[in-house]
């Protein structure tokens, strides 16, 4: 049966391919798309191919991307192959739109999750010319149900002169009541967001679309993209039972209640490990309040642990989102997807008391934290919400196995080689080797308990070394650094291969 039920809707079905011609070279384009969930499945790809053919004819034609967070190779990966993007903005994961920024081919702007959506609402980004959104039914009244994520779509739907459609059969309409579309407002016009726990829901069910400004719906009807997890590694199973170890002293210690606080689990395979041990652990009624649901948080409402979720999109592995179009009309009484700028808003996460973990690149002696450069230039993925969370938590947890590239790297060091959270927002560092608990001491102090139980031993002495050398020379006793060495360890990575010293 088909899923569009408004005639206005049916008048403007068309293929992808002349949907695409409705975006010219210059264009700035909203796009849905969050984590490998719900991004449009044809028009980026249809778009590509008209990108490709103008190059081929001497004719410039770029447009600047702008997403929920990363997509897919069918639609990043695609549009960044044939040149086409010239500036990308918020997070992207794929390797090939990550090898044209790194390139310089394509600009990348990476602004926090949370902040994506109102700065295009502000205008801080242009004028937003289109807006390429894939939902999951056209409803008879006009009003469309969301797809697999929200991520920036009430924002980019509010502002793009031109809306296409992209109508994904291959989603559930079981999601039907799972979503909570509510959009801030541009200040001074702002009120309290009235979420109060991870699960209430405040918002519609839909997004309400002006439909003069919609010029196209496509058809598809195509799977989510989403990577498997590697099998849980030794490293990321011993950094996850440091974490519960922590949380379940913190219990006993009267700083966290016994079903602990709201829970948000970054990217990557350690948070994924950190999930699984929560469905293994002690702890019962849990909640979460994050950015992406993963196969973890699926298996815990399974397991009835998880109560509730709240997100803006899925990640599941392409098993786990089979199931979830299987049994949505199940889940969706325990998950909330939301658009970013409420699933990652600082004034409910600090509300909440949220309990953040999250993956990183480095860190240094002082709890500086690098999430997002290689070598201090070379981007890996982006910030993602990973600022949103950690600066407003109730407890900020950082992890990383304490080794990179063979052994060659350390990921303590002793001046991070890019900052994306400071010292004032790290809580707690956890590799394999041990938890740095940094809460309450001075820089000193934590370069004593960050090289002590988070650097590999390898590494140890070389780190002390450098704290020696630094008290020696710094012009001040309070954060002692030796700013001719402070790099030292990158530089070294980059001229011999590795940082340690011969
Ligand atoms: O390189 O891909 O060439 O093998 O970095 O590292 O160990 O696979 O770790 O997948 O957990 O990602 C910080 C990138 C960790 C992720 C980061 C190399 C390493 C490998 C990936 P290869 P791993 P993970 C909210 C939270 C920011 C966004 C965020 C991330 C590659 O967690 O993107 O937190 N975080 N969002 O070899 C040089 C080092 C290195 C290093 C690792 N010290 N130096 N290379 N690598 N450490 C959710 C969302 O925002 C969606």
């Amino acid at each position: 049966m088909s899923r569009i039920g408004y005639d206005l809707a049916r008048a403007r079905l068309m293929s992808a391919e002349e949907a695409a011609q409705k975006i010219q070279d210059g264009d700035r384009v909203g796009f849905s798309g969050f984590t490998g969930a719900g991004y449009p499945k044809a028009v980026p790809g249809a778009l590509a191919e008209q990108m490709r053919a103008a190059h081929e004819a001497g004719k410039p034609f770029t447009i600047a991307s702008y997403t929920g967070a990363s997509t897919a190779p069918e639609h990043d990966g695609a549009l960044a192959a044939v040149d086409g993007i010239s500036m990308r903005m918020p997070y992207q994961s794929d390797p090939v739109m990550r090898g044209k920024i790194n390139a310089g081919v394509s600009e990348y702007s990476d602004v926090h999750l949370s902040h994506s959506g109102p700065q295009v609402r502000h205008g801080f980004w242009g004028n937003l010319d289109a807006a390429v959104i894939e939902v999951a039914r056209v409803n008879s009244d006009g009003t469309v149900l969301p797809s697999s994520s929200i991520g920036n779509n009430n924002v980019y739907l509010e502002k793009a002169d031109k809306i296409i459609l992209e109508v994904n059969s291959w989603q559930s309409e079981d999601l039907e009541g799972m979503h909570d579309v509510y959009s801030m407002k541009t200040p001074p016009h702002n009120v309290p967001i009235p979420i109060t726990s991870a699960g209430d829901r405040i918002g519609s069910k839909y997004f309400d679309i002006d439909w003069d400004r919609v010029v196209a719906v496509v058809e598809t009807d195509a799977p989510d993209r989403n990577s498997p997890f590697k099998p849980l590694d030794q490293d990321s199973k011993t950094i996850a039972e440091h974490l519960l170890d922590f949380l379940g002293n913190e219990v006993k210690q009267g700083r966290l209640p016994k079903d602990l606080l709201p829970m948000q689990s970054g990217v990557g395979n350690i948070a994924n490990a950190v999930l699984v041990g929560l469905n293994e652990g002690p702890f019962e009624r849990l909640t979460s309040y994050t950015e992406v649901i993963q196969d973890g948080m699926v298996d815990m409402i399974d397991s009835g642990k998880l109560l509730v979720a709240s997100a803006t999109a899925f990640s599941l592995s392409p098993d786990a989102a089979h199931m979830m179009n299987e049994k949505a009309s199940f889940y969706r009484d325990h998950i909330v997807l939301r658009p970013q700028e409420i699933s990652n808003n600082p004034e409910v996460i600090r509300r909440l008391g949220v309990i953040a973990c999250n993956g990183m690149i480095e860190a240094d002696i002082y709890g500086n934290v690098n999430s997002t450069h290689i070598m201090g230039s070379k981007m890996q993925n982006g910030i993602g919400g990973s600022g949103d969370f950690t600066r407003n938590a109730y407890i900020s947890v950082f992890v990383s196995p304490s080794l990179a590239k063979n052994g060659d790297i350390s990921a303590i060091v002793p001046m991070v080689s890019h900052h994306d959270h400071t010292e004032h927002d790290v809580q707690v560092i956890i590799t394999e080797q041990g938890l740095a608990d940094l809460r309450g001491l001075s820089p000193k102090q934590r370069a004593k308990v960050v090289i002590e139980n988070c650097a590999h031993p390898d590494f140890r002495d070389q780190l002390w070394e450098y704290v020696t050398r630094a008290e020696a020379v710094a012009n001040s006793e309070h954060t002692p650094h030796d700013l001719s060495q402070a790099h030292s360890w990158h530089r070294r990575f980059l001229e011999t291969g590795s940082m340690k010293q011969s």
